[in-house]
């Protein structure tokens, strides 16, 4: 039986208010996102061929938004990989708590925004994939 990662993300639409002096995208907590929003962080130059993420979060939900140029997020739940490509400044990428998740693939110049449901706590971080398997399978 096929498994489906569906469960895992989802794609959101920011609402886009574009005028002849530029484009503007804003997001309201208790919105359209399915958390409140407690951090915000972006990560920028990253050098080519070079990959961010690579592991899990246990409670953390986040939305990924491409807010320049491109890059692949490949999301993994233990069983199933997908890859989704971000390009597009009003579409986040939203992710569940407990997925693996990779960033790759950075186009030149490219800026990914991340709004996140909690702060930073390290304690929330599965960094190690064989640990991450075995705790979502462990009968
Ligand atoms: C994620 C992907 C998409 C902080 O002190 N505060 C923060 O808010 C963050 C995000 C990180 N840090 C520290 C922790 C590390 O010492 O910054 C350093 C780099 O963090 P990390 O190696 O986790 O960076 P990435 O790009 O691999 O992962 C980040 C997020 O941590 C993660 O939640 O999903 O971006």
């Amino acid at each position: 039986m096929n498994h489906s990662i569906s469960y895992a993300y989802r794609m959101i639409q920011l609402s886009k208010v574009e005028n002849p002096i530029g484009i503007q995208i804003s997001v309201k907590n208790r919105g359209l996102l399915p958390f409140e929003v407690k951090r915000v962080y972006y990560i920028y130059d990253v050098p080519a061929g070079e990959s961010r993420g690579g592991h899990a979060h246990k409670e953390l939900q986040q939305l990924i938004i491409a807010v320049k140029g491109s890059f692949d997020v490949l999301i993994n739940d233990g069983r199933t990989k997908k890859v989704i490509c971000l390009d597009r400044p009003n579409i986040g990428l939203y992710i569940v708590p407990g997925i693996w998740r990779k960033l790759l693939n950075f186009s030149e110049g490219s800026v990914s925004l991340v709004l996140a449901s909690q702060a930073y706590s390290e304690d929330d971080y599965l960094r190690d994939f064989e640990q991450f398997k075995n705790r979502k399978y462990e009968p």
